[in-house]
This record gives structure tokens, sequence and C-alpha cells, in this order.
């Protein structure tokens, strides 16, 4: 199946070999200051994630929100209007936990969140290659259109992701899962609705990802959903990495750093109250 209908039909896909290796060896090395920030208590208030460092604070990122690459695979799955609201690097250690079940949409009080209609995206670049054994995603197949039963579990939690109980079934695998194993310099493209997760890091090298969200058609969006894509890019009314040195936006970057890239930074809506967080869809 090409990138588009696998999208549509199983809530992901995978292109395959799109960065090159001065591109992949440039990640690394930015990724790799970035973490050299993070501290202790970061990790163990992320244990399950790894670590959740926002890129906002390191500009050189505009670079790979520039980059042709994405904007050829936004055209080739028919992104309309891509805008950006955050990105994270997500570095699970050696022998580390499983990251737990969870989907990442927030706006489930909107109609559309029920139709093909896709609010978000997740743009995930692992910097190595990836299979079970150290960390790669696991997904259910379809769950971004087909409600499971974890979509009314509340996954956003600091005792989840801190993994005070290791033996949450939140964090075992599920007779439906599938694994999506990568190479470097691949990128998977998946809906902010489908269930997924990541499995253990067994191994001795660090596992290291970049998600990136992006909203692809963000002018069908309604106001109140444009108005909280904003608040969240500002990082303002969320915040998932209170230690960071400076709260730098994209807004604060260096215009060396925008230019090529800020085409995809929302607009702030004035006078209009971003949507509630509603992270759990009511039952149909
Ligand atoms: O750590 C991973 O492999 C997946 C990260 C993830 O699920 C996310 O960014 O939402």
């Amino acid at each position: 199946m090409t990138a588009l209908p696998q999208l549509q039909a199983d809530g992901y896909c995978v292109i395959e070999q799109v960065l090159d290796q001065t591109d992949m060896d440039w990640l690394r090395s930015l990724c790799g200051q970035a973490l050299s920030n993070v501290s202790a208590e970061h990790r163990e208030r992320n244990r399950s994630q790894g670590s959740l460092v926002l890129i906002a604070d390191y500009p050189e990122f505009g670079r790979l929100l520039g980059h042709p690459v994405l904007s050829k695979i936004f055209d080739e799955l028919e992104f309309r209007d891509p805008k950006f609201s955050s990105g994270y690097i997500i570095s699970k250690p050696p022998q580390s936990p499983a990251l737990f079940w969870h989907q990442d949409w927030w706006g489930w009080n909107e109609p559309s969140s029920f139709t093909d209609q896709m609010a978000q995206v997740f743009v995930m670049i692992y910097l190595q290659d990836t299979q079970p054994q150290n960390g790669c995603l696991r997904v259910i197949p379809g769950s971004h259109r087909k409600l499971h039963e974890l979509h009314y579990v509340n996954a956003h939690t600091e005792s989840l992701s801190r993994v005070e109980n290791p033996n949450d079934r939140l964090f075992e695998s599920l007779p439906d899962q599938v694994a999506v194993p990568i190479n470097s310099g691949d990128v998977i493209v998946g809906d902010a609705r489908l269930i997924h997760g990541a499995f253990p890091n067994e191994q001795s090298e660090d596992r290291t990802l970049i998600t990136l969200w992006f909203h692809p058609n963000y002018n069908s969006l309604t106001p109140a959903l444009q108005s909280r894509i904003s608040e969240i890019f500002l990082r303002t009314g969320v915040d998932t990495d209170p230690d960071a040195p400076e709260k730098k936006t994209p807004l604060d970057w260096p215009d060396e750093n925008r230019v090529g890239c800020d085409f995809y930074f929302p607009k702030k809506l004035a006078g209009i109250d971003p949507n509630p967080w509603c992270r759990i869809p009511e039952r149909q």
C-alpha cells in the first residue's frame, strides 16, 4: 500500500529512506547536545518516555521543520494547510521500560473526531535502526477510526510517566498490536487518535526519537481548535517540560532559524477561547 491509503486505513504509514546520512548525523548531534542538558529529575518524571524535551528550546530545529523532505511528504499525503504545534526529543536510555499505550488527540468533544478528518498527526524520526528489542513503536492498526477500550483510559498521568506501577496493563503487550520496526532515515506519520506505545529498550544504547506534531488541514478546523493549537505552539496552558532552561517558542528563534519554516507557525487568534482539553472520547 502506498503512504496515503495506509495512513487512512491503518492510522500510520512508514515513508522509507527519505533522510540521508548527513541529515541523520546532524540530528543525532543536535539531539545529543539537547539531551546532555536533561536533569536526573526530568528522567525520573518521564521514565516511561525516557525524556520529553521540547525542540522549541533549540532553534536549530528550524532546519528540520523547513527540510524539503517534510514538505514533499506533506504533498504526497495531501496535507493542504499543515501547521506545526510542538515537537519533542524522546530518548529511551538502555534497559528502560515500555512507553505506556496511549493516544494523543485532545479535541474529542469535536464531532469531526469521529470522521475521516485528520486533525493532528505525528511525524516520527527515529535516529537509529529501531526494532522491538531497542524500543520501536507499536500500534493498534485502525484504532484512529475504530474506538478501542484504551481510548477510554487517561494515559497522560504523572504516575504512568514515572512507572509507579510497572505491572500496569498499559505497559504490556496486546494481542492486536503490530510492531513498527524502522531503519534510520525512515519517517513515520500517524494519526494522533491512533493507540500506540513503544517496546522497552532492552539493549545497551540509547534509543532516540524526534516526534513533531502537525495539523494537516489547519484551515478546516474550528476556531476553538485553532486557538488551542496556537496556545500549544506558544507554550501556554500546557507545558510538558517545566524545567527547561529558558522557555522559548519558535517565535523567539532568530530569523535565520525561522526562514523556510515559519509558514508552518499558527497565528495567534485574538478573542477566541481555546478548545477545552478533552483527551477521552465519550462512549458512542
Ligand atoms: O517513544 C516512542 O517510540 C513513541 C513516542 C510517542 O508515542 C509519542 O511521541 O506520542
